[in-house]
């Protein structure tokens, strides 16, 4: 058996990586009941309906590899390890966010975890990723970048200039796009395909560079996490840049302007989808791919509904806690409102 189907079939694996996905669910759950509360003011993304694609692809990196990611940056840091108390202390403003609360939901940065940027830009990242790729492969530290971008990212001249200088160098950067069928910015444009781009398959545009790119379902984790890691591979082997577009999901409580959560997710919710109202039932019950990956792990025998069930409960205990945490978190002072600032 190679290491990748090993991989695949390895019960710790497949369980961290429920873990994270349920984690991810329920951190963004909470976050849109914090800003109806009152909590915090202005638009925000959520990562729901995405889960398989973030965990799976970012289990394929290494501690110290570069990530660069965009407005829906949540579910990728949380995908990486990040305490959810500080992201959510950062996302309200407080002092012990990540960045003292000056990041907010778009600019959250851990460079602990690779994190060096993540901007509200679209495409933004996209030479920034080319630039920490090219550090990397200058410095010969085996590094590699990883640009995780949306569909509509795509559209912005940053793409193409940075897919030719990506693919001349050949550096050591995976453009991951998350195909979502545009609903950025809260608006719902229609099905799992771009309206708004002439290049269509996405993946011809980075072919024209050169740029070897393929798609893959991104509500099944371990396709992707076969397609990852083949390309991570491929990447440090020094073939140079790669390009995965994954197909995921629309989440409809994300169809108006501001999510709502239809019903809270839980593993019995998998084979029972009647506790969501009817109108989003079928998405719960068929397109899911947390619901769907947890059916597939009790399926498969690698765990018992209870003991995902346990992990769930656990994972709802630790968003929980990291709410509080945030919540008693105070405010900056007003005399440090320019510290740490680059202007
Ligand atoms: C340069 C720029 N133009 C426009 C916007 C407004 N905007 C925010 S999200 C978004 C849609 C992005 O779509 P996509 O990259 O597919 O990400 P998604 O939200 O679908 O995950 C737009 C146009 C922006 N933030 N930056
Ligand atoms: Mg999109």
């Amino acid at each position: 058996m190679d290491p990748i189907d090993q991989a695949h079939q390895s019960r710790e694996w497949l369980i961290e990586s429920c873990r994270r996905m349920l984690l991810i669910r329920h951190f963004e759950e909470t976050l849109i009941g914090l800003q109806n509360q009152g909590h915090f003011a202005g638009h925000y993304h959520v990562y729901i309906g995405q889960e398989a694609t973030g965990v799976p692809a970012l289990s394929c990196l290494a501690p110290d590899d570069h990530i660069f990611t965009t407005h829906r940056n949540h579910g990728h840091l949380l995908a990486r390890g990040a305490e959810p108390g500080r992201m959510y202390a950062e996302i309200l403003g407080r002092r012990d966010g990540y960045n003292k609360g000056k990041g907010g939901t778009f600019h959250i940065a851990a460079s602990h975890l690779g994190f060096h940027h993540t901007s509200g830009i679209v495409g933004g990242i996209i030479p920034l990723a080319a630039g920490a790729a090219y550090a990397a492969k200058a410095r010969k530290t085996g590094q590699i970048a990883v640009c995780l971008i949306g569909d509509g990212a795509l559209e912005e001249g940053a793409a193409p200039e940075s897919f030719n200088i990506a693919s001349l160098w050949k550096l050591p950067v995976l453009y991951l796009c998350e195909n979502n069928g545009k609903y950025g910015a809260g608006r719902a444009l229609g099905a799992a395909q771009s309206f708004s781009m002439a290049a269509y398959p996405l993946t011809d545009l980075p072919k024209v560079y050169k740029i070897p790119a393929q798609q893959v379902d991104g509500t099944d984790a371990l396709a992707v996490y076969r397609v990852v890691s083949e390309v991570v591979g491929k990447i440090r082997q020094g073939q140079g840049p790669q390009f995965i577009e994954t197909h995921t999901v629309r989440w409809p409580g994300s169809e108006s302007n501001w999510p709502v959560v239809p019903v809270v997710t839980s593993v019995d919710l998998a084979w029972d989808a009647s506790a969501a109202p009817e109108k989003f039932r079928d998405w719960y019950r068929a397109s899911d791919p947390v619901l769907a990956f947890i059916r597939k792990i009790v399926e498969a025998g690698a765990a018992t509904r209870a003991q995902l069930a346990e992990i769930d409960a656990q994972a709802v205990d630790l968003i929980d806690r990291a709410a509080k945490f945030a919540l008693a978190s105070p405010f900056p002072e007003p005399q440090e409102a320019l510290t740490d600032v680059f202007a």
